[in-house]
């Protein structure tokens, strides 16, 4: 664990069997800017939304890293919504761009598009959520995080957490969960619940779980009705900092002590997610790096030049408790 202070080193991940090589996009019949005889590449770039301080970081990652790339980007916000970010890549295959990316809402309903985009002889990479698709050929290659295993690292460290604050009895733990559908509201879900049934079976509970929708109003919201409905949960697991962060202010409001009367492990490590755990409201952060932008921009070169890419291109993360937050603050970069 710990004072990892940086980020991105590209490790590999081989998932699925044989690490499909990119397909390449070396015709010319493609637009493409030239200038002064060398092509720059033209980016299409479908973002989720602005739905919280993780999508922003990420957000200026990719633009600066598109910009210091000299690419061109052509980038569009879904605002949370499948239908736009089927309609934004249709755009890109019409406006035949080099290489097209994006990070999905959700994991499935993607088979129709990308097979548009394959027939049209380009390259989609995966940013930071990954699909569920028929086809493996339909998308060359995933540069994100290990979901699953934020969410095995969020259960092992609520367990520190517990044990650090003496709570006794049973672990009545509320669950704030992503975007339903979302591969990381499916698979931290998922991760979390493989280590409590294998380590706490008997003692810990997910005594309720409903989506926030990683926002902050979301998680306020929602933290307010299980609170109404559960006024005895002693924990709070968060799919994200921001819905802890709306979730502190509905406990607040309810007279309770955020990282004591309710212990709150949460994903992601976002600037205000340090600032509540160092003020004691969050008792420890799973990272979830969103600074993709620089690899991203050096996976679309390759893929464009028809190199062969891992089909996985895990992002590295590290993890902090209430201890470390004051100290770790100054060197947040998101
Ligand atoms: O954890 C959350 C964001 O897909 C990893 O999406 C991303 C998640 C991140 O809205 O804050």
């Amino acid at each position: 664990m710990l004072s990892r202070r940086n980020f991105l080193t590209a490790a590999v991940g081989v998932a699925a069997a044989g690490g499909l090589a990119a397909c390449a996009k070396k015709d010319d019949s493609s637009s493409g800017s030239s200038s002064g005889g060398s092509k720059t590449i033209t980016l299409g770039f479908s973002q989720v939304g602005a739905e919280s301080g993780w999508r922003s970081a990420n957000t200026t990652s990719v633009k600066d890293a598109a910009k210091e790339a000299g690419y061109t980007l052509k980038f569009s916000d879904a605002q949370q919504k499948q239908e736009n970010q089927i309609s934004a890549i249709r755009s890109y295959i019409a406006q035949k761009v080099d290489v097209i990316a994006f990070s999905p809402v959700v994991v499935t309903g993607w088979d129709a598009v990308l097979k548009e985009a394959k027939a049209a002889k380009i390259p989609v990479v995966l940013t930071d959520r990954s699909v569920e698709t028929s086809d493996d050929s339909l998308y060359v290659t995933l540069v994100g995080s290990d979901f699953t295993d934020e969410g095995r690292r969020a259960a092992k460290m609520l367990a520190t957490v517990v044990e650090k604050a003496g709570l006794k009895g049973t672990v009545k733990i509320a669950q704030l969960e992503g975007t339903t559908g979302a591969a990381p509201a499916i698979e931290r879900a998922k991760g979390f619940k493989e280590v409590m049934d294998a380590d706490h079976a008997d003692d810990w509970k997910i005594v309720v779980s409903q989506t926030g929708d990683f926002t902050r109003a979301g998680g306020k919201q929602v933290m307010a009705a299980f609170l109404q409905s559960n006024p005895d949960i002693n924990v709070l697991f968060a799919h994200n900092d921001d819905m802890a962060i709306g979730a502190i202010q509905s406990i607040e409001a309810a007279g309770k002590k955020p990282g004591k009367d309710i212990l709150i492990v949460s994903i992601d490590g976002v600037k205000d997610g340090f600032v509540a755990m160092s003020e004691g409201k969050i008792n420890g952060i799973v990272e979830c790096n969103p600074l993709l932008g620089p690899q991203l921009m050096d996976v679309v070169k390759k893929v464009h030049e028809g190199e062969t890419v891992e089909r996985w291109i895990k992002t590295k993360e590290g993890d902090y408790l209430q201890d470390q937050a004051k100290a770790e603050l100054p060197n947040r970069k998101y």
